[in-house]
């Protein structure tokens, strides 16, 4: 497969996936809306190789199949790259079989975290992707792009999958990148209308402009419902004295005041975290900033240190109330230790969020008991809870579905659907208690309080709450007009679940 030369222009996207149902749009003003770092990575190191590298952001701009594909065309590129994370595979897969059709000869390249657990099964059912990328995408991407351009040999290129007649061919793992500093920094520069455009979740930050950073890639630890399948086990980090850079280059160049660090294990190294809150305090840069961190790796003086550095808000992954489910779950951690580091950390004057999932193989009424009990009891400043979901790559899909390949829920894997329901649970009594649970937290009088005071003392969140209400009242006002008595999902948005693959990417868009 060659390319003409004269172009050297790739386009980026990450495609448009559902956020929570059809009709429910509006809830984008108050939820994250983050870039695509790994786009960002990826144009860093391709504009250093010499390309012309573009994004499209389309969950941001709320840009649909049709107007993605629209863009891509009208610029002709020699290559596009797709992210796919599971959600968005069918809103992909929509978008390269339009610009198949009108542009044959560019090249359709995909990666991502989806593509790292299930490549070889993708590549195989989606022919609008040419070529796609497993894992780490920096290095292979470029020795690709390479190839390609010269007509060169796919089978030399390393860490890919590609079509060889009706065979998939999988070539050798590329080295994962050991020396991340090695890296070019992200392409914030290419964001159209970054940092203005993306805000994370309400109530998440305190004031903006806000930018993410990824320090470190890859997790040692194999919780069961976790996909890791893109970084693997091993731990590699930035120096600190690295991402201080970035920090400093996102507060010079753009503004930026809040940094949230998306790495998978942000406290893995208790020393590399020490340098680097040191580093921010001995330079006096004035940036909060918020990561993730398993309830076994803070201790207080740590978390003081944190705070001194501008640490505003830690997110706790502890999932459930019940010691049980989280032995299931493979999770270290057990209520008493979650309580502890929540405790503390709220002791340090550090807001705490609670990632809690409802549904988890072996969830009953006593388990759920328990988590309400639980989120009662703690010190927890918010609450984000999930509805399990399988997502391929993560252990526990291969528990429960085996080497079978379950495509038909990949476009509700956001983790706001029930997709699969634990023994003695329906699905409907799964969504009933996901509100109880909430209800439990938020209608706290103290939790009450608090957000009241934190609307008055941070406007953009009140404005943001504004909108999203507006919108609210605006899909309400519509669906009466149009006869559907307050339901805001359209006649028309079927459940993607009952469409037939062929509907799905090729039918009415
Ligand atoms: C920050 C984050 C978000 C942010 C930003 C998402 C974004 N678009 O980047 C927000 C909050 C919006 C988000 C939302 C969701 N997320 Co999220 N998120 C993350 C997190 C914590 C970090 C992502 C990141 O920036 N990594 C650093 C960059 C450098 O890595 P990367 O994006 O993977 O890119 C590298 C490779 O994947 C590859 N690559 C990626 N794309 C492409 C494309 C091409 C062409 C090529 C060649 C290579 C390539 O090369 C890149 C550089 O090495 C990851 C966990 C993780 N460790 O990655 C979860 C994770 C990616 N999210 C996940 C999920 C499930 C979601 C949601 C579906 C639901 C949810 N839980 O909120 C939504 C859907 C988002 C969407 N479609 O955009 C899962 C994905 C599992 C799956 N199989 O789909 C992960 C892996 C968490 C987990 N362990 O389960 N998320
Ligand atoms: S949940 Fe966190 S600690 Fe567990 S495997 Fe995933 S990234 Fe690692």
């Amino acid at each position: 497969m060659s390319v003409p030369a004269m172009t050297k222009k790739i386009i980026f996207i990450n495609p448009p996936y559902e956020r929570i149902a059809p009709g429910y749009d509006f809830i984008r003003h108050i939820t994250n809306r983050s870039p695509s770092l790994g786009l960002l990575h990826l144009a860093a190191m391709v504009r250093m190789h010499g390309y012309e590298p573009s994004v499209i952001e389309s969950d941001v701009f709320g840009l649909s199949v049709d107007d993605v594909a629209a863009r891509v065309i009208e610029q002709r590129p020699a290559y596009v790259g797709i992210t796919l994370f599971t959600v968005g595979v069918w809103g992909a897969a929509g978008i390269a079989r339009k610009i198949k059709r009108a542009l044959p000869a560019t090249v359709v390249i995909v990666g991502g975290p989806h593509m790292s657990s299930m490549g070889p099964e993708t590549v195989q059912r989606f022919p609008e992707f040419d070529i796609a990328v497993d894992r780490e995408g920096e290095r292979a991407l470029v020795e690709l792009l390479a190839c390609l351009d010269c007509g060169g040999d796919l089978a030399k290129v390393r860490g890919i999958l590609y079509r060889d007649g009706e065979q998939i061919r999988q070539t050798p793992s590329m080295p994962i990148e050991k020396v991340l500093d090695d890296l070019p920094m992200p392409a914030w520069d290419l964001l159209p209308d970054f940092p203005r455009a993306y805000r994370p979740a309400i109530y998440d930050f305190p004031r903006g402009p806000v930018a993410t950073i990824a320090a470190s890639r890859g997790c040692p630890f194999h919780c069961k419902f976790c996909d890791t399948s893109t970084f693997g086990e091993k731990v590699r980090a930035y120096t600190p004295q690295a991402v201080f850079n970035m920090m400093r280059h996102l507060q010079d160049t753009y503004g930026v005041r809040h940094i949230m660090f998306v790495d998978d294990l942000f406290l893995a190294s208790r020393i590399r975290v020490t340098e680097l809150c040191n580093r921010i305090l001995d330079n006096r840069l004035k940036m909060t900033w918020t990561c993730a961190a398993r309830v076994d790796t803070v201790k207080p003086d740590l978390l003081r240190l944190m705070k001194h550095a501008g640490c505003w808000e830690i997110s706790f992954g502890l999932e459930t109330g019940s010691d049980e489910l989280l032995q299931k779950m493979d999770k270290a951690a057990r209520v008493e230790s979650s309580t502890k580091a929540v405790t503390w950390t709220a002791d340090a004057g550090i807001r705490t969020k609670g990632l809690f999932m409802l549904g988890y193989p072996g969830e009953n009424q006593e388990t759920i008991r328990l988590t309400k009990e639980f989120i009662r009891r703690i010190p927890m400043h918010i609450m984000n809870l999930t509805k399990f979901t399988p997502y391929p790559g993560s252990p526990i899909y291969r528990d429960l579905y085996g080497t079978n390949i379950r495509d038909d829920h990949w476009a509700k894997m956001n983790g706001m659907n029930f997709v699969w329901a634990p023994e003695g649970m329906s699905i409907e009594e799964l969504d009933r208690q996901y509100q109880e649970v909430l209800t439990a937290f938020y209608r706290r009088p103290q939790v009450f309080w608090y957000y009241l005071r934190m609307t008055i003392r941070y406007p953009t969140h009140l404005l943001r709450l504004l909108r999203c209400g507006l919108g609210f009242l605006n899909a309400k006002l519509k669906s009466y007009l149009s006869g559907r008595k307050g339901i805001l999902v359209k006649p028309g948005e079927r459940d993607l679940n009952a469409l037939s693959m062929a509907e799905k990417i090729g039918g009415p868009h």
